[in-house]
């Protein structure tokens, strides 16, 4: 068993275009946790169970329009209103994997041509991950892998302006690991950082997003 000595969680967000590979991997990072003994639960942002979640999902199935800013407050209240629970998770020693985050927040209403300032000030106050792994692909090759869904954003003109704003928010918590390998070795070099990540953010305190 992994002891974390009573010390908390880490706050490790995985981020990328859509088909760049997060969900499978979150899904295998998080048993690869577990089965190391280390408390850990599977996060993703939208969180489409509570109401405002219903009212995202709709959104993006085209069943319902909202005007832009509209929209990107609500992806932003659906962090907040899962703020305490993170916090009291990672406080009391669970790691939490989450699948997008303000990163997405801020990357994809940037793309649809809102101010980045404006868009950053709703998600100051939010935690502040550990660690940001964002899964490097091209549009183009995420675009092939099965193609998209036929939600709102999923069209590589769009994800190709998407990518543009994720470069462009890189910080010193985010490491980019090259979507493009195979499975296995994605799936190896995350488990080292997260790795690396639960052992270093014992000393340190959880903090916000200043941005
Ligand atoms: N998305 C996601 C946003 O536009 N803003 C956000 O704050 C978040 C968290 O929602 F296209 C977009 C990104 C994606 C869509 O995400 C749904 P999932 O991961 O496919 O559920």
């Amino acid at each position: 068993r992994m002891e974390n000595g009573g010390g908390r969680g880490a706050l490790i967000v995985l981020e990328g275009l859509d088909r760049s590979g997060k969900t499978s991997q979150c899904a295998r990072l998080l048993s690869f946790l577990q089965g190391k003994g280390c408390l850990a639960e599977a996060w993703r942002f939208p969180d489409r169970e509570t109401s405002v979640g219903k009212m995202i999902s709709a959104y993006l199935a085209n069943e319902s329009q909202l005007d832009d800013r509209t929209i990107h407050l609500l992806f932003s209240a659906n962090r907040w209103e899962k703020r305490n629970l993170m916090e009291s998770k990672l406080l009391g020693g669970t790691t939490l994997v989450v699948d997008r985050y303000s990163y997405s927040g801020l990357a994809f209403s940037a793309a649809k041509g809102l101010e980045i300032e404006w868009c950053k000030a709703p998600e100051v106050g939010l935690l502040a991950p550990d660690l940001v792994i964002y899964l490097d692909v091209q549009p183009e090759k995420a675009a092939e892998r099965g193609g998209y869904g036929g939600e709102r954003y999923e069209r590589v003109e769009f994800q190709k302006r998407v990518a543009e704003h994720y470069h462009s928010l890189r910080d010193s918590t985010w490491k980019v690991v090259d979507g493009s390998l195979p499975m296995e070795t994605v799936q190896e070099q995350l488990r080292e950082l997260a790795m690396n990540c639960i052992s270093e953010c014992q000393g340190k305190q959880l903090t916000n997003l200043t941005w």
